[in-house]
This record gives C-alpha cells, structure tokens and sequence, in this order.
C-alpha cells in the first residue's frame, strides 16, 4: 500500500516553500485543524439533539447544549489562542474584532485570523453540509504593541494562507499557503486527516452554475442574462443548476467538477450578501491559486480594500472561462 500523508506532516514537510517561514504559520494551521475535528465531532450527533437533549438543555454530562454555530466559534477562538501566534480574530458571530495580547502579555503574535466558524447557517440543523471558513494575514502594526483594526482591513492579496472544511458526506479540510491547494480528508476510524486531493485544480469550464434562482426577479440584468445563457439548449448547455446553499459545499463541488458560483447584488441585498473578509476573500484566494477567478463582476475579488470587517461584497467564482462568459455580460 502506498504511503499516507497526513496534513500534520504535510504541513511540516511544506514549511520551508513558505516565505519567511519560523514555523508559526504550522503551528497556527495545527490548531486549526484540531478546532476542525472538534466541530466535526459536533456536527456528526447534530442530529440526535432532538433525542439526547435541545439547545439549552443540560446533557448527560452536565454540559449546556449550545447552537452549533457559537460551539464551533467557541472552539475555534479557543484553539488560536492557546497556539500563542495570533494576535487578534474577526469572527462572523462577532461584532467587534478580538485582540489576543498573547499568555504573556506581549502582544508579539504576528498574524490574524479572520473566519466564519460555521458557514450555511439554514443547513445546520437539516443534516446538510455547512463549512468553516479561514483566512490568515501577516499582522501591519509591529509586534509588541495591541493589534488594530487596520491589521484586518488588507485586500485579499495580501493573504498568507486560507482554506476551509467542509463537514460533508466526508470531512475536508481544503488549504492553500499560495502555493497550489490541496485537500485532506478525516479518516473516521483514526480521527486524522490524509492528503486525498493534491494539488487540486478547477477545471477551465463547467456545466454547472450554483445560485439562489429565488431572488431571480432581482438580480441585475448582466447576470439574469448570463443565466439565460446558461439554461438555453446549445452547444454544451443547458448546464445543471446545483445550489446547497452552503457556499464552502457549493464551492468544493465546482471546484472539484468545473461550475461557477454566484451570490449577486439584488434588491434585498444591495452589496449582495456574502462578506468579503472571511467568506469572499478565502475562497477567491483558493479558487486562484486552483487556476480559477473571483470577481464581484467587475474587480477582481482580492484587489478589494476593505473598509469594515463584516462587509458585504456582491461574489462570482469558479472556473476561468464560465466567470469571464459571465463578466462579458456585464459590459
Ligand atoms: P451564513 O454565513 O449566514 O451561513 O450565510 C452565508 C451562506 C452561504 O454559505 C450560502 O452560499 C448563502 O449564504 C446562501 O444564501 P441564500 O439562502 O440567500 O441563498
Ligand atoms: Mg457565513
């Protein structure tokens, strides 16, 4: 049998092709990887609170039930800090930042971890998949002083590492340092994860398009017509329209098969829905370095500087020729 890796070992063995690498950036992803497998323990017997226990009720061992998504923020923030290497978090369930002035109060970690701890929140419940979204910067302030805002205001550029997990049919964990993606999935019976998907590319075109065709009526006109285009019987077409509505499984999809993602601007949503920061940012980060492209239809995702942390940009993704078709509609 041929020889497994494991994301642990991967990591290490890969630490040197990363810039001015001390080994921090691999311990920081270490304690990423360990918050992962504690939300996929919880997301697995999510469906056997209705039997054991709801939300707020005490379970068997004394523990308060707690909704999924604040456990899985709690565990997340809880395994940056205790790695020592952060020096502040921007969560999705959070309003304000964090900053993590370290066990020694020394305010020397140098990154940030910005994330969206539990992504798809309508399939939390329904036993569908939802995800955890990541992404890290090298902190703007210098070490030894408080971090700030500014350290989690950068444009998606400036990104050292991002990625995601999927808590699936499997258990993902899908990562890029900037140096190609590749994807580790849980085995079950060792509770670890192993490199299954090297080097993962999207394929240059696809025949599936992921969009909430509910809001239709209020999309703008460049992308109702891209959708005409898409359902029209021609060619290769008409593609299959494939939506869960959790955007890390709608994304891993197409990623994996060739497809395009869309969460446009609509009447309800003026700057579309989806947040820049921790969800638009890391996945145009991976769908990139995959050989893919994001664009809110007319920039390119990562050259956004952002002005606030929980902004909202309108976001199209996926595989190169499928997102430029799209943009010649907007012209
Ligand atoms: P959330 O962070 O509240 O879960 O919202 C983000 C999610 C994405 O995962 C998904 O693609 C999108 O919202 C679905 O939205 P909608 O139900 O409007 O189609
Ligand atoms: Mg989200």
């Amino acid at each position: 049998m041929e020889k497994l890796t494991t994301l642990g070992e991967f990591i290490i063995e890969n630490q040197s092709s990363f810039p001015y690498s001390t080994g921090e950036l691999s311990k920081l992803l270490n304690g990423l990887r360990l918050a992962g497998k504690m939300v996929n323990h919880e997301v697995n017997k999510a469906g056997l609170v209705d039997i054991i226990g709801g939300v707020g009720d005490v379970n068997v061992q004394g523990e308060n039930q707690q909704k999924l998504d604040v456990f899985a923020n709690d565990k997340f923030i809880q395994a940056i800090k205790n790695r020592d290497i952060a020096c502040g978090i921007v969560s999705e369930e959070l309003e304000d930042f964090i900053a993590l002035p370290g066990s020694d109060a020394s305010n020397n970690g140098k990154y940030v971890v910005l994330m969206d701890p539990l992504d798809g929140s309508s399939n939390i419940d329904v036993n569908v998949s939802v995800g955890t979204i990541f992404s890290i910067y090298r902190r703007l302030t210098p070490k030894g002083t408080p971090v700030e805002l500014k350290d989690f205001l950068q444009p998606g550029s400036a990104q050292v590492a991002a990625g995601y997990i999927v808590y699936g049919t499997s258990t993902m964990l899908v990562y890029t340092t900037g140096n190609g993606v590749n994807g580790f999935t849980i085995n079950p019976a060792t509770g670890s994860y192993y490199l299954s998907h090297a080097n993962i590319q999207i394929p240059e075109t696809g025949s599936i398009y992921s969009v909430n065709l509910g809001n239709y009526v209020h999309f703008p006109e460049g992308v109702k017509n891209y959708i005409k285009y898409c359902q029209k019987d021609e060619n290769d077409r008409p593609y299959s329209l494939r939506y869960i509505g959790s955007m890390v499984s709608d994304f891993h999809r197409n990623m994996l098969k060739g497809g395009i993602y869309m969460y446009p601007f609509d009447a309800k949503n003026k700057n579309g829905k989806l947040r820049l920061l921790y969800e638009a940012n890391p996945i145009a980060f991976l769908t990139e370095q995959a050989g893919g492209k994001a664009t809110d239809g007319s920039k390119r995702i990562m050259d956004i500087v952002p002005s606030e942390i929980h902004q909202r940009i309108p976001f199209f993704c996926g595989s190169v020729k499928m997102v430029e078709k799209l943009e010649s509609f907007f012209e």
